[in-house]
């Protein structure tokens, strides 16, 4: 019966248009399934049988090829997802393919550098040809699609495509739940059919800390769920950076501090506040200790291994939602304001740390992204802000720019909020630039990345919860600022979800 009613729900739309709040009728988009969609495109009535010897080859002359990791794996990924594994041959019987068969796709790298084999680095996206082609071949295997009688056809296509922001990003948080790897790469390639280029992993928190660092064992040995089920070891890490590389998408990691790291102090004693009541401690901490060299010189060592274990060019220090009330309750640290000359104001204590912290992250090579907590108390001028806090955000992303720092937009989409009904049209809706400020505040804005915080996530329920409404974000960050027609995005979306769940 509901089958049936939703059924002719479809057929006869029209007779359901004064009715509010009705999710509309789904109809073929002129743009097929392109998800997200590209900057130019045209699609011709011709089509062509991809024949039964269709195969993807370097084109004679192209200057990167069979020695590029990164273009000869994504040969093989695609031909299998385009194939579904083993070649089908079409159901039509005794068809003859001759005169509209495809039965090349020739890949043409023409930059005179091939150094695009890589890691994937912020700039790289724009001007890399293989990451280009990356995106390109999913672009391409988005425009297959079965005729009637089940063979693989695609239509002539003219497309012209380039990314509207260069940091389009997806946080996962494996601290308060974990998360098996296999999780995780799943999520990266899913993320890779929604041209997503940045990993921000969330990695450790207040509950657990499963990062094995090599330098301090103790940190995942005493503050993981389980010190060997529930940690990412190094051959782990790398698995993931590698998988992510060839799919053209950086690891960004976040090592959040001087709040959030309850987990850190059971594997590294003194490295957290001890808190007071009255004049004795009581027994809890609170966040990392700013007053200790102790803790400046074990920063620097951790973030020496960090540096080391993960390539990409920055490196995510968090700093957000630091509780004062542990360190005013501590004589020794009201002892160390008195002598600062910082008086009250605990926020001054705060920047004393992390300018400390991104000193010594300078020495290791890596530029730095902050929530924008810090920014809001101060910080130096080289340092990449991310927006969070849902209200006053446009006023925030007015602040920043206008303060002269690259800014990365996570306000509008936390996925981990979920409601009743399509919540991904609110996403959808969101135009990142859309505070007051000149072209040169806007052209700061890198980006932005849909986070997905894992207090009510695990393994269980993070890709339905994720996807396809993160899909949204990534149009939002890939296509052209007028891509804002909702019902052709919910026609190319519905078929994007059924591929993404093949
Ligand atoms: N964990 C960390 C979180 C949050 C933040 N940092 C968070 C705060 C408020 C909401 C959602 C998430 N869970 N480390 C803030 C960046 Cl509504």
């Amino acid at each position: 019966m509901i089958l049936y009613a939703s059924f002719t729900l479809h057929f006869r739309g029209k007779c359901l248009e004064d009715v509010e709040d009705v999710e509309p009728a789904f109809e073929p988009s002129r743009f097929g399934s392109l998800w997200p969609l590209p900057q130019k495109v045209k699609i011709s009535q011709d089509s062509f049988k991809l024949g039964s010897s269709f195969r993807i080859v370097d084109g004679k002359g192209s200057s990167a090829g069979s020695s590029c990791n990164i273009l000869q794996n994504a040969y093989r990924r695609y031909y299998e997802y385009i194939f579904g594994g083993a070649k089908r041959q079409g159901l039509g019987k005794n068809r003859r393919s001759a005169p509209s068969e495809l039965t090349e796709l020739r890949v043409y790298i023409t930059s005179a550098d091939s150094e695009c084999d890589g890691y994937p680095s912020v700039k790289s996206d724009e001007s890399c040809e293989s990451l280009l082609f990356l995106v390109g071949l999913e672009t391409f295997s988005q425009l297959v699609y079965e005729d009637e009688y089940g063979a693989k056809s695609i239509n002539a296509t003219a497309i012209s495509d380039f990314p509207r922001f260069a940091h389009r990003g997806i946080l996962l948080d494996t601290s308060r739940h974990f998360l098996p790897v296999k999780v995780i790469l799943a999520n990266l390639e899913t993320m890779a059919m929604n041209k997503f280029n940045v990993f921000h992993w969330h990695i450790v928190d207040d509950p657990s800390f499963p990062y094995l660092s090599r330098t301090f064992p103790q940190l995942s040995q005493q503050g993981s769920y389980h010190p060997y089920t529930h940690v990412y070891t190094p051959a782990d890490v790398k698995m993931v950076i590698e998988f992510a590389r060839l799919r053209g998408i950086r690891v960004v990691p976040e090592f959040d501090t001087p709040g959030h790291t309850q987990s850190w102090g059971k594997g590294q004693p003194d490295l957290l506040t001890p808190c007071y009541s009255g004049a004795t401690p009581s027994g809890t901490f609170g966040p990392v200790n700013p007053i200790l060299n102790t803790t400046y010189d074990f920063m620097a060592q951790f973030f020496k291994e960090i540096s080391s274990v993960f390539p990409d060019g920055y490196v995510h220090l968090g700093g957000d939602e630091v509780d004062f009330t542990c360190w005013k309750s501590n004589p020794d640290i009201q002892k160390f304001m008195d002598a600062q000359g910082f008086g009250k104001d605990y926020s001054k204590l705060e920047s004393f740390y992390i300018q400390k912290l991104l000193n010594i992250v300078t020495t290791t090579k890596k530029g730095y992204i902050i929530w924008q907590e810090v920014f809001d108390n101060g910080l130096k001028p080289d340092t990449v802000v991310h927006v969070w806090i849902g209200s006053g955000t446009n006023e925030e992303m007015s602040k920043v720019t206008a303060a002269g720092y690259t800014t990365i937009l996570s306000a509008p989409w936390y996925l981990d909020y979920i409601s009743i009904g399509q919540d991904w049209r609110n996403y959808y809706k969101v135009e990142p630039l859309n505070f007051n400020g000149t072209e040169k505040q806007k052209a700061l804005v890198i980006g932005g990345e849909a986070c997905l915080w894992g207090e009510f996530v695990d393994a269980t329920n993070l890709t339905p919860r994720l996807w396809p409404r993160a899909s949204a974000v990534g149009e939002r960050l890939w296509s052209s600022k007028d891509v804002t027609d909702l019902n052709d995005a919910f026609n190319r979306l519905s078929v994007h979800r059924c591929r993404m769940v093949e």
